[in-house]
């Protein structure tokens, strides 16, 4: 099995600077020796780059570095499509959210190519619903899922090729909503597990249930990892920290049930902010939940779920 390494230092649409170290730490960290250790082929494909742009104003002036965001999104759609034809699970290494405006726009491309619908898992504290139009801060990490999903509003956005139907999304994590993406999740019944379902179902009767979903449509499934999922305590990396995330057991215990699902066909690792790191913990604990997804077992067992 082959597993690329795609570096995407974007920090233009988060609100502090610091994720352009990103793919820089988790190589520091060893995710490439981490994966061929589990007998993966590992290809480091290096770091993308956009030219340097004038500045694009937007009728909504609070928007942040729209140039650079629409460069990334093109650089990182062709780039992820072309990742998804020569390995069999990319790792596209952030780079701040915004960037996955790129990736799932380039895998969907790619799954639509192979007549099969691309799913995605959406771990994350926010659910990066605003577009163009509604987003206040005008931290343009908050608007990928508005923009992959095909929503209106997002006109001075690249055009879309293959729009994800929000059917095919299942949100785990979220704890920090704005009042525009309420509004867009209750109107259109997006699948969103909140920290206080989580608190009364546990993460893997959800994730077993959408896991099926995706298996009984033969779907392609893209997990998208925000480091704000997880419980700040253990992963202080990040610019925008919420209390109230994954545990370090819930995190694991995600990941070893995607990998023994056998699904999941591209992997965003996004949000790191290595300058907020405490000596490179939190690079080293997405290291060892990326193993996780990718195969490594405290031991083996002999009933698999799926
Ligand atoms: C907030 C924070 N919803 C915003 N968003 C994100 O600025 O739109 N933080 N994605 O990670
Ligand atoms: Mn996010
Ligand atoms: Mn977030
Ligand atoms: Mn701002």
């Amino acid at each position: 099995r082959t597993c690329s390494l795609l570096g995407a230092p974007v920090q233009t649409g988060a609100s502090q600077p610091g994720c352009l170290m990103g793919p820089a730490s988790l190589r520091t960290a060893g995710l490439e020796p981490t994966l061929a250790e589990l007998d993966w082929q590992v290809t480091d494909l290096g770091d993308l780059s956009i030219p340097a742009l004038s500045p694009r104003g937007h009728d909504n002036e609070a928007i942040h570095n729209l140039a650079e965001t629409i460069a990334w999104i093109e650089v990182l759609e062709a780039a992820a499509y072309d990742a998804a034809k020569g390995h069999d699970l990319p790792i596209f290494m952030g780079g701040d959210h915004s960037m996955s405006a790129g990736t799932v726009a380039g895998m969907a491309r790619y799954a639509q190519e192979q007549g099969r619908p691309l799913f995605v898992l959406w771990l994350d504290a926010h659910p990066d619903l605003h577009s163009l139009e509604t987003t206040t801060s005008g931290n343009l990490h908050g608007t990928p899922v508005n923009y992959f999903t095909g929503q209106s509003g997002n006109d001075a956005y690249p055009p879309l090729a293959t729009a994800v139907p929000v059917e095919n999304i299942c949100m785990m994590g979220i704890r920090s909503v704005d009042r525009a993406e309420h509004k867009l999740i209750s109107e259109q019944g997006i699948e969103v597990h909140d920290m206080r379902a989580i608190d009364e179902t546990g993460v893997l009767a959800p994730l077993k249930a959408f896991l099926a979903k995706v298996k009984a449509a033969n779907g392609l499934l893209h997990v998208s990892f925000d480091v704000d999922f997880l419980e700040p305590g253990i992963a202080p990396a990040v610019g925008t920290t919420v209390p109230g995330g994954a545990t370090f057991r819930e995190a694991h215990l995600i990941m070893e049930t995607l990998g023994d699902s056998g699904l999941v066909r591209s992997l965003d690792l996004v949000e790191l902010n290595p300058f907020l790191d405490e000596r490179g913990r939190t690079a080293k604990l997405l290291c060892d939940l990326t193993a996780s997804l990718f195969g490594r077992r405290v031991l083996d067992r002999m009933t698999r779920s799926f």
